[in-house]
This record gives structure tokens, sequence and C-alpha cells, in this order.
């Protein structure tokens, strides 16, 4: 391999142009727009990238060449409906020939290279549209058909570009020549031609093979991702995440692999890797090497190669990019907290004569999750037995194991028909009309409530004490407890109903000892 490198006009003397910091434009199929949030919201770093310049046909692959093993096809500038794509020549007669593997020469790309020598010396040619400041990488293979030929790159102002390279080659092999140009000041259309300057034979038809030439701007990955649902979202629920990768840049991007750390407070779902849409979709399994994807648990690492073996073509060739998704659980320390996560995208900018590694990154994506409780409550009653017109002392507390702070807390604790309410006392809130308003009850606090009821009634009681709270209750099925309280008939002489009058005395001081529940 060749390297040269003639920079017509030094970096240093050209100023970058500022270009307008745009929003992301990717917005994914059936999913939510990425949603508001509140703190500082980051955007994929690059938010955007260069003006994407490229050639057309830079492989010389269109048209097919068919029929024969070579072809002369009319230039671009003839609208024609067989007309090369992108090229054209200075040749009078507007032709552009093309050779196919059945001439017995390789190319280098693909199935089809050009002969720049087709019927004149001449120049084949294109004029892209730039942006003054930006710098623009060229490539190209060339070939010597008869012997050693040699051609000219010209590179700039289509009225006059400047020579930047001379390439020499014999038969035997290809020779890849590589190089950078920065478009000058004021040029917003930039020439990038072939000169023939000589070819062994001195047959103006013979000479100067071309292929897999690029010009233009360095491969430019964004990565956008979102989260589905946009939330709040509750403890124990999934969030799906989908990063989407374009390349924005005008060569194909090596290399390319997406990582993802499962966020704070939430678990990786098994089974969850799939490729939504692009290279190699379908779903991946979790284990390393057999797929494009893999999750390591050691570091709650999650890797994507992206693009047909690492290869991500550009919006051109792949406007929608390609699109990974996987989902997490989120756990109990996330609760009242935020979720915030984002995706590294990892690739190479193979244009120059050593790849050069870059890096992008999604911006961040914040789902709210909503605080959780779990309240529970334990109800018990003094005496379980009464005589109608005695008193009735009942005991309710209730508990909030937490993770967060519970709010709006009542505990609805209707007293049976038959009772008659006489007082009641808590630590916390008050009581009235059956129900217990306690208000705030820290995580890991308790609160209680005794109530004192006379029985009026003679009856089987049952006393049901229920609490709730505005935050999710992460085991609703303790959050109620009962207690069972038997009234029985008032005895009208002691000593005329001996039964009861035992019964009473072996009950009396000793309440908690046959609680009912
Ligand atoms: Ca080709
Ligand atoms: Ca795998
Ligand atoms: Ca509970």
């Amino acid at each position: 391999m060749k390297h040269i490198r003639r920079m017509l006009y030094p970096v240093a003397a050209l100023a970058a142009t500022a270009l307008p910091l745009t929003l992301p434009d990717v917005v994914l199929a059936g999913t939510a727009p990425a949603q508001a949030y509140a703190g500082p919201a980051r955007l994929p770093d690059p938010a955007t990238c260069p003006e994407r310049v490229a050639l057309v046909n830079g492989g010389f692959e269109q048209p097919v060449v068919t029929g024969g093993a070579w072809a002369s096809f009319p230039d671009a500038s003839q609208s024609r409906p067989n007309a090369v794509p992108g090229w054209r020549t200075t040749s009078t007669d507007h032709l552009i020939e093309i050779w196919s593997t059945r001439m017995g020469v390789p190319p280098v790309e693909g199935n089809q290279f050009a002969e720049l020598n087709a019927t004149q010396v001449a120049t084949l040619y294109q004029d892209r549209p730039t942006t003054p400041g930006q710098k623009l990488y060229w490539r190209l293979s060339h070939r010597g058909r008869l012997g050693t030929d040699t051609l000219a790159l010209d590179i700039g102002d289509p009225a006059g570009p400047a020579q930047q390279a001379i390439a020499s080659d014999g038969t035997t092999k290809w020779g890849t020549y590589t190089g950078t140009y920065t478009v000058p000041a004021g040029m917003t259309t930039t020439r990038f031609a072939f000169r023939s300057v000589s070819a062994t034979g001195g047959n103006p038809t013979y000479g100067n093979f071309l292929d897999d030439v690029f010009f233009g701007t360095a491969p430019c990955v964004v990565v956008n991702k979102t989260a589905s649902p946009r939330g709040p979202v509750n403890v124990g629920e999934e969030i799906t995440y989908r990063l989407t990768a374009v390349n924005r840049g005008g060569d194909a991007a090596g290399d390319v692999r997406l990582t993802d750390t499962v966020p704070a407070g939430t678990a990786f779902v098994p089974g969850s890797l799939q490729i939504v849409d692009g290279p190699g979709s379908g779903a991946k399994t979790d284990q390393a090497g057999d797929d494009q994807a893999e999750f390591d648990p050691a570091t709650g690492k999650i890797t994507f190669m992206l693009g047909d073996g690492g290869r991500l073509p550009d919006s051109d060739a792949l406007p929608d990019g390609t699109t990974v998704e996987f989902r997490v659980k989120v756990g109990l320390a996330a609760a009242g907290k935020q979720v915030a996560n984002q995706g590294t995208v990892t690739y190479e900018n193979r244009l120059g004569a050593e790849p050069e590694p870059l890096t992008s990154t999604s911006g961040d994506t914040v789902t709210e999750v909503n605080p959780a409780v779990d309240l529970s409550v334990v109800k018990t009653a003094e005496r379980t037995r009464v005589a109608a017109g005695g008193m009735i002392i009942y005991h309710v507390a209730v508990r909030n194991a937490g993770p967060n702070d519970a709010t709006g807390v009542v505990v609805e604790d209707p007293l049976p028909a038959g009772l008659a309410l006489l007082s009641a006392t808590s630590t916390t809130g008050t009581y009235a009309e059956d129900t217990w308003t306690v208000g705030t009850l820290p995580a890991g606090a308790t609160a209680t409530l005794t109530v004192r009821a006379k029985a009026t009634t003679v009856a089987e009681t049952v006393n049901t004490a229920t609490a709730s709270a505005t935050e999710l209750d992460l085991d609703p099925s303790d959050n109620s407890d009962s207690v069972r309280v038997c009234v029985d008939p008032a005895p009208t002489c002691p000593y005329c109903t001996p039964q009861h009058s035992v019964l009473g005395t072996l009950l009396r001081g000793r309440p908690h000892a046959l609680l009912v529940k």
C-alpha cells in the first residue's frame, strides 16, 4: 500500500465551520418519543455530524455489464436509462468504459471497475456539494493494463482542481492510495477528478484501471436511546430500552460495537437481547460467542456487534441504521428514584493509513420510578369475650416496611354493629367516623391506635382494620387484619348463672391468652 498525503490547504489555515446544533431526529416506529424529564438533559454525542459528503457509485458497480465482458456506457450528464450513476467524463463522446470480472482482472471491490482511458485520453470526475472547512478523505485503487500506467488525482474548484497525487502502477496488483483534503473557504462545490497522464502502449483507449474510489466524510455514528414505557414506572415493571445507531458519515464505519451497562436499581431480563432492525435482525442469546450480542452478568454489560460483521454502512445505504433492544426489571433499590442510562458505540474510521478509533454516546434516558411502601396491620382485642354492656379495647398497629415513606396513610376501621364507640386515642393522626387518618408514616415507623367500645348487643363480632397509602404497596396481602369478639348475654344474677360467672372469672385478667383471630 502506498500512502500519499499532499494537502493543498493546511488544516490550520481554515476555520472549522460551526454547524447548527439540531435535536436528534430519530423516532423509533412503534415507540413513544423520548420523554421530557427534570434535570440536565444530555444529547447524543455527537448530536449531529458534519454535512455528509460521498461519491456516488465509487466502485463502478452500476450499470451492470451484461452480455459481454466489458461495456461502454453514457456518463451521468446524459439523460439515458443506462447512464453511469455519479461519474462524468471529459471525453467528447461522453462514454465511460466498465469491465466485469470476465475480463480476467480481479476487481478490488464488488464485480466491476472502470478503465479511465475509454475512447480518448480523458478525465473522470464527480462534483459534490461541500462545506468550507470540512475535512474530507480520499481513497482509490489503481492498476496498469499493459504495463505501468499513470494517473493524476485532482481535487478542488470545478473550474480548475489542483493535483493532489500521482498514481503509477503495473499490471500485477492494485495500488491503493489514501489522503485527506480540507475544503477551502467559499468552496461549496468540490470536484474530484482522475486525469490520465500516461499509459503503456500509447493507445488512448488502453490503460488506468480504477476501483474502490472514495471521496467524502469520515464515518460518523449517532446513537439515540429510548425507554418504553416512558414512565413513571412501578417497582417490578420492565423497561424496554431501544438504541438506534445511524452512520451519518460518508464511509462505512468499521468494527462497530454498542455497549450498555444495566442501570443501577434494575436487573437484566434474561433472553431479552434483540436486533430489532438492520443487518442480522432477530433475537440473540445472552451467551458470548454464538451471535452478535451478549450479556455479561459479572459486569452487567450488554454488547452488540452492529451492522454486517461490525461494518455499518452510511445513511445513504442504510437510512434507518440499526436498532437493538433489551429489557430490565425495576428493583426495590430504584423505588422513588430515577433510572438513568446511556449507550456507547465504538467504531473505526478506516479511511486513513491506520484505523482511527471513535466513540459516540446516546443521550441520557431517564425513567422516573414511583415510590413504593409496604404497610402492614396488626389488630388485637384485650378481651375476646365480654358480657353485653361491657367494654372492649382494641389495639391497631400499622407499620411501614418501606423502602419509601408512606403518605396519605389511612386505616379504615369501622366498629361492627352492636358496639358503640367510647373513645379513641392514637400515637399519630386522628380517628373519626370509622377512619383513622394517619397521614405520613416514614419507612420503618409504626403508629398505633386504641379504640374503646361498649358492647350493646349479644353477638359474635368481627372487627377489621385495613390500611392504604398514596404509594404503591409492594405486598397488599398484609394490609388488613381482623379480631373476633363474642358478646355474651349479661348475667342477670351471678348466683343463678354459675357457668357465666365461672367463665367470666376465668377470662378476667388474662385477655391475650384467648385472642381469636
Ligand atoms: Ca468495483
Ligand atoms: Ca449471544
Ligand atoms: Ca403491605
